[in-house]
């Protein structure tokens, strides 16, 4: 039998790894995005690309409480959610490429990650639509009495959406278990939150169906961590719906085309003050949990494994012309 200060000595190291894990998956999400932006910018990655710069705490956060059997609908900016649930970042890289070796097999690109062996359900260019299936899943799984629950992402543009309200009155009304987890990021591309909600408390608007919710500070991961492994347990013991808003923000514009014109520079700056990493690094530094010599070598393994997602990406083979028409169903 152990003894009591060996349990804690345990618990200690423990709490420290965790902690620095949490650190290295925010960091990951954010080179990596960073790489995206050059690639980008050289012609590799085309059509759209929205960054989650800012906001890494809360997918992060959320997914420490996941079991692998958790279900995850994530939105059109979702590199960060992917990552934080384990898709291969080679496979992510190769998707943003359009390569047949990416995780939708080059048919989605950047807004379409999906990795059904993680229970990673997209990705959706469609505000609001992954609601729904969240729903459906949920209801799935209820049915077929498994312990799993859903976790829906959405930003608070997809609040303003049917969508959301259908979804949150039959998750209420059939007792489903899904965390609605809303990243109010304040703008839903150049709209700011006040402009299109005449609620801007979104947690409150879980009141009208019955459901309970919380706000908290997304920019915080310890936070987000803490609220999400309470709301987890909720909704899997309970089974029902919990809605979660996360306040948070992103750095970059909107998607790489986007003059930003809807916000101030002295806004953003601000708000960088209050970056997620940034923070989270000064208080492990502070606390010993991590040491400036770890720092650098954690950003060497990122730079080392965000190098072989771009190598895996770049050797893959584009999809054949002769498979244009696979999967694709239509009446000729
Ligand atoms: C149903 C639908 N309506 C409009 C759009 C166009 N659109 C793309 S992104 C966006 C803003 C969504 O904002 P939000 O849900 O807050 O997410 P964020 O981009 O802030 O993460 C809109 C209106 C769309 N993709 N789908």
């Amino acid at each position: 039998m152990k003894k009591a200060s060996a349990i804690e000595t345990t618990s200690v190291q423990a709490d420290t790894k965790r902690k620095q894990e949490i650190f290295r998956q925010m960091l990951f999400i954010r080179r990596f995005e960073e790489k995206a932006v050059e690639l980008y910018s050289s012609g590799k990655i085309r059509g759209f690309l929205h960054l989650y710069i800012g906001e890494e705490a809360v997918a992060v956060g959320v997914m420490q409480s996941l079991t692998p059997e958790d279900r995850i609908v994530a939105t059109y900016r979702e590199h960060g959610h992917a990552l934080a649930r384990g898709v291969p970042p080679g496979a992510i890289m190769a998707e943003m490429y359009g390569k047949s070796n990416g995780c939708s097999r080059g048919r989605g690109g950047s807004m379409h990650l999906f990795d059904a062996s993680k229970n990673f359900y997209g990705g959706n260019a469609i505000v609001g639509g992954g609601l729904p299936m969240a729903v459906g899943l949920a209801l799935a799984d209820k049915m077929q009495r498994n312990s799993s629950i859903t976790v829906c992402f959405f930003g608070e543009g997809a609040v303003a959406e049917g969508e959301f309200h259908e979804s949150m009155n039959l998750a209420a009304l059939w007792q489903l278990p899904v965390l609605f987890i809303c990243e109010n990021n304040l703008y839903a591309m150049g709209t700011a939150l006040a402009r299109s909600h005449s609620q801007t408390d979104i947690a409150k608007k879980a009141e009208g169906y019955g459901i309970d919710s919380a706000a908290i500070d997304g920019m915080n991961v310890k936070e987000v961590e803490e609220s999400a492994k309470s709301s987890i347990d909720f909704v899997r013991t309970k089974s029902e719906p919990f809605l979660l808003e996360a306040r948070t923000y992103r750095f970059r514009a909107h998607s790489m085309y986007d003059p930003e014109l809807y916000r101030s520079k002295d806004e953003v700056e601000e708000w960088k003050e209050r970056c997620p990493i940034a923070s989270f690094q000064k208080e492990l530094l502070q606390e010993s949990t991590i040491s400036k010599d770890e720092i650098s070598q954690v950003e060497k393994e990122i730079e080392s494994e965000i190098a072989s997602a771009v190598a895996y990406a770049e050797a893959g083979k584009w999809e054949p012309i002769e498979d244009l028409l696979k999967d694709v169903y239509t009446v000729v």
